[in-house]
């Protein structure tokens, strides 16, 4: 296993568009053991391939108390949304240090394809569906500061960049 660097916003490959995955072979299975290994190590509750530079529709996902309950979902479409959504507080692990309110559905149904390659379907709700509309969100090249208004993103890309300038010296 091994941790892969992370790409950090407003690095322009955040917005790459994810291709499917077309075949879960030793390479996905290597990558998927890779970014799991990342999240926990980031203390993250998911990680989109989009993150590490892969441009392929794969995320991670771990919302457990005891980081034990993996949820690895390849191509993963939403098949159902609730009516009802809620303002949530969210971090990203490519934005380190900015919090902010999202609107996202309360609950989602997801289908997918496992770890094995097998298909799957998810029923979430909680900081589970809040997170797989943010990893998704990523497969699509969408960070969440690009919700905040212009005023915010841009305040949080200054100060992004001012830090990545500090980290670079
Ligand atoms: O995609 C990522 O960058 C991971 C991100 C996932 C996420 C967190 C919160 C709401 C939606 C999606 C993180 O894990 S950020 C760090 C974190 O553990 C966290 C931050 C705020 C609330 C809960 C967890
Ligand atoms: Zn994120």
């Amino acid at each position: 296993m091994a941790l892969l660097p992370l790409l950090f916003f407003p690095d322009p490959r955040l917005n790459t568009v994810a291709k499917p995955v077309t075949a879960v072979d030793h390479r996905i299975r290597t990558l998927v053991a890779d970014m799991l290994q990342t999240m926990y190590e980031a203390k993250g509750i998911g990680l989109a391939a989009t993150q590490v530079d892969v441009h392929e529709r794969l995320i991670v996902i771990d919302v457990s108390e005891q980081r034990d309950q993996a949820v690895v979902l390849i191509n993963p479409q939403l098949v159902w949304t609730s009516p009802e959504t809620h303002r949530n507080e969210e971090g990203c692990l490519s934005v380190p240090g900015i919090y902010d309110g999202v609107e996202r559905f309360d609950a989602v149904t997801v289908s997918a394809l496992d770890a094995d390659g097998k298909a799957c379907v998810i029923q979430a709700d909680g900081l589970l569906a809040v997170c797989i509309q943010h990893e998704m969100d990523h497969l699509m090249g969408k960070v969440f500061v690009e919700y905040l208004s212009p005023l915010k993103r841009n305040r949080i890309k200054k100060k992004m960049l001012k830090a990545q300038r500090e980290e670079a010296r």
